[in-house]
This record gives C-alpha cells, structure tokens and sequence, in this order.
C-alpha cells in the first residue's frame, strides 16, 4: 500500500500538488487507490496498512487540517464498521472517498455561487497566492457574464501566483501581477480581496499563505473589503483544545538556492490572519462572519469536533 501512497506524498511535498483542496483530493484518492492494491490478509493487517498511509500522508505538510479531517473520517468509518474481508474493507474505503469528495465538489460550487454574488463588474479583486477556491468564485463570476479584473501577487518564494494567473487568464479575465511587497502601493485601487484558507482556528482567525496577514492589514488601513473563502472542513479541531495550529516552515533553499555560507534563513510556509481583519468567510454555509466558525462547524459537521 505505502509505496502508491509515497509516491503522491513525495508530490504533495514538493508543491507539484499545493493548495489545501488539491493536497486533501490527492490524499483522498491515493488512499482510496493504496486500498484497492493492499495484499493484506484480514482486517487487521488492512487496518494497519491503512493507519500507516495516513501518517505518511499526515506528513507531508504539517498545516493542512482539510487533509487530516478527509483521512482521520475515513479512518473513523472504517474502524467501525464490521466488516474482516480486506476486499469489502477496500470496498468501503473507495465508496467513502468517492462521497468525501463529492461533498467537497458541492461545497465547492456553493462556494463559488455565494462569492461570486460580491464580485461586481468594474471592481478590481485582489488575490494572493493560489487558490482553487478563488479561482472557482472569479469563474463563476466570469461566467455570470461580470467584466472585472484581477490583480494577482507573485507570492515568493514558490511564486503560486502564476499558477492563478495562467488559470484566470485561460478563463479571459483580465489579470496584472505584481510582486508581493506592492500590494500596499495598489491597494487604494482595489475594490476587495479575496483569499483562500489553509486552516481556520476556533478563535476565527485563518491560515493561509505567508504575506496574507499583511495583505489583510493593509486592506483594513485602505478600508477594503478582506474575504477568505473556505470550505468548513478546513477547520482545524485541535485549536478548540488549546493546541495552536502548526506553521510549515520550508526549506531556506527555496529563498535562495546558493545562499552564502552561514546565512540564516527563515521560509514560514504561512501565516496567521486574526479574524477582526475577516470581512467574511465564504463557505459552503454563507458568507460567514469568522467569529461564528466554531458554531457553525459544529453544526454542519458535528463529527469534526468528536473523530480522534
Ligand atoms: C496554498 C495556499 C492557498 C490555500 C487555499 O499554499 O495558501 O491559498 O491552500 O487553496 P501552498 P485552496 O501553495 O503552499 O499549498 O482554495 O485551493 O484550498
């Protein structure tokens, strides 16, 4: 099993799969196919081997709680159901990744419905970074016939942002990229921003791709609009208790492959935007104020919060 699973981690971790969406669908599906190919021999055996892709798919990225939520359900699923043929067990798991992600596809398109709904023609969107989410919201934006246009950040080191200007200008939206530290020097001809999660706390703050915080301070000193879109599952469970959630920091060399001996360098992979500076979140429920996320996940997926 663990060998297909690697192959996909080895993808997540080098950001050939990046975004949380992307890095969960991946996960879902390479677990689904390691199930399939298992020779395990009873359930015990399966279980295990399916306990052991998940840690190796746990550490690919350390900041992504949409992935942990996706396997740690299909996991809990698993383990209680009765079921002793590894067959039948592989069975189950293709069957609960399939519904996984069809529920993340459905949140997906009320996402993109509700969000799109801000999108005015003539406004100018600021993103950073990329995210499927927002890319979905500016298509269906684009679709409903809305004349606007994007500006994206080249968000260094990884420089995501081309991935999101190669997608919005495929989709014909009129796109400018500027590179991460103009964003203020713009930001007064901007009509709102919009960014995608990693990870929502219990507290409603979110985390997202490094240099969001500052993007979101200077939306607030400019007084514009700042709206993170988000499925719910990206909330992270741990924060309730107390824990906070982890910050991946990468390797110094994707900042400077040749750096001169004895440099220090740091490479957080993301940041922490308290929720006083969230307009909204958009998700599958609404346009959400950050504040209500506890309630309203506990609410609509009220396993989150009870799955170990
Ligand atoms: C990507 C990033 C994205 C979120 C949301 O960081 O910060 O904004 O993951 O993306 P990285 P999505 O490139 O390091 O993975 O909306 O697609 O889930």
């Amino acid at each position: 099993m663990s060998e297909i699973v690697r192959r996909v981690a080895e993808r997540i971790r080098n950001l050939e799969i990046q975004g949380a969406r992307n890095i969960a669908m991946a996960a879902i599906s390479v677990l689904a196919e390691a199930a399939e190919s298992s020779k395990a021999r009873n359930r015990e055996g399966f279980l295990r081997e399916l306990l052991e892709a998940k840690e190796i798919l746990f550490n690919t990225r350390e900041t992504e709680p949409l992935m942990r939520n996706a396997l740690r359900k299909i996991l809990f699923e698993v383990k209680e159901s009765r079921l002793t043929d590894p067959r039948e067990l592989a069975g189950l798991v293709s069957s609960l990744s399939r519904e996984f992600i069809k529920g993340l596809e459905a949140s997906n398109r009320r996402i993109a419905e509700y969000g799109s709904k801000r999108i005015r023609s003539g406004y100018r969107v600021l993103t950073h970074c990329h995210s499927s989410t927002v890319v979905g919201i500016l298509r269906r934006a684009r679709e409903e016939g809305k004349d606007f246009e994007v500006l994206c950040t080249e968000s260094r080191p990884r420089y995501q942002g081309r991935i999101t200007a190669r997608e919005l200008l495929e989709e014909g939206i009129r796109t400018t990229m500027i590179v991460d530290s103009a964003v203020r020097n713009f930001m007064k001809t901007v009509d709102l921003v919009l960014v995608g999660a990693d990870a929502i706390t219990s507290e409603g703050n979110v985390v997202n791709k490094i240099g969001t915080s500052m993007i979101a301070l200077v939306a607030y000193e400019a007084r514009i609009p700042f709206y993170v879109a988000s499925e719910l599952l990206k909330f992270s469970p741990q924060t309730t208790y107390g824990e906070y959630e982890k910050i991946e920091e990468r390797s110094g060399e994707e900042v400077w492959k040749d750096a001169p001996p004895g440099l220090i360098i740091r490479n957080p992979a993301f940041d922490v935007t308290r929720r006083d500076y969230i307009h909204g979140i958009i998700c599958e429920e609404g346009i959400i104020s950050p504040h209500t996320i506890l309630e309203v996940v506990r609410r609509r997926y009220p396993w989150v919060l009870a799955v170990d």
